[in-house]
């Protein structure tokens, strides 16, 4: 593992302290359902989401307990969805983070009402005074990730590519998807930091841009690690677009086409970072791992 490699597994592991204190405060923490969450959040993940959340916050300046329940709210809306995008009705897989799925390790109905207990949880940390004492700047945090996590955002997204497998789709139709199932919780996570610093909009504007091309080049590295990855590397199963002949930016493109999109939009994605000097070096270095990630 190299210097940074390190350094995020530590960051991905404070996260996961974070997110259980708060847990703790709330006095979540012995039934059954609990258990199950337990394990869901235990057995890890990148922890992007919540990272650029944190990241971006030390850049506008915010407050640090603010900035972790937000990127709290926005690790646990992307565990749900997980969960749910493991089941049996979904994608049906048996292993997720190199462990069991939440299904096969307890029952359909635990992962089914864990996925809906993560949802609700984020809201609640969202809409608490700890997270803000400004109400507006609560219920627009609020707004945004009801938006990104939505019909309109990744739950539209999640219906488009079940329905994917029965249609011929272009490049527009596959961008559009990913857009939503993908790119809108990264926007979350990028604009969220804006929405506690009460920043301007060009600053809004500027983040936009900047996720939708890492939401888009974290999208087409997943289709590259589905074709040129291992189960192990990766830790779920690997082929799924192919064997169930969905439409990839691979299929359109091709592979080595599809590596040169990536990486442009993560040169681009760079450059726009650069207008935060030096405070972006670590976000910097985060971008770059989009794509050169093998997991
Ligand atoms: C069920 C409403 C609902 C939505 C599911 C997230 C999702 C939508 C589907 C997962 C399928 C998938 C492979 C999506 C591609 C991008 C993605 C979200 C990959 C997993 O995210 P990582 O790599 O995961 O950040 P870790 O485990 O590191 O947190």
């Amino acid at each position: 593992m190299n210097d940074f490699a390190k350094y995020l597994s530590k960051y991905s592991k404070e996260i996961t302290e974070n997110i259980f204190k708060i847990f703790e405060e709330d006095k979540y923490n012995n039934t059954s359902l609990f258990q199950a969450i337990k394990y869901v959040i235990e057995v890890g993940g990148k922890r992007l989401r919540p990272i650029l959340v944190l990241e971006f916050s030390k850049i506008f300046g915010v407050d640090f307990l603010y900035a972790i329940r937000v990127a709290s709210s926005i690790e646990l809306i992307h565990c749900y969805s997980l969960v749910h995008d493991d089941l049996p009705a979904m994608d049906n897989d048996d292993l997720r983070r190199g462990n069991p799925t939440c299904h096969i390790k307890f029952d359909e109905a635990t992962a089914i009402l864990v996925g809906d207990a993560l949802q609700s949880y984020a809201f609640e940390i969202l809409s608490d005074e700890k997270t803000h004492p400004d109400p507006k700047i609560r219920c627009n945090l609020v707004n945004q990730l009801a938006k990104s996590s939505g019909m309109n955002g990744m739950v539209g997204g999640q219906k488009l590519d079940l329905e994917a497998e029965k249609k011929n789709l272009n490049i527009e139709d596959i961008k559009k998807l990913q857009k939503l199932k993908t790119g809108e919780l990264f926007k979350f996570s990028c604009i969220s930091p804006c929405i506690l610093a009460k920043a301007k909009n060009d600053h809004f504007k500027i983040l936009e841009k900047y996720s939708s091309n890492l939401g888009l080049a974290f999208q087409i590295q997943d289709d590259i690690l589905d074709v040129e990855g291992s189960t192990e590397m990766v830790g779920k199963k690997i082929n799924k677009d192919q064997s169930m002949g969905k439409q990839t930016f691979i299929t359109t493109f091709g592979l080595d086409l599809a590596k040169k999109k990536a990486n442009d939009l993560i040169e681009e994605a760079i450059d726009i970072l650069k207008v935060f000097g030096k405070e972006s070096d670590t976000l910097i270095k985060v971008t770059q791992l989009v794509v050169s990630r093998t997991y």
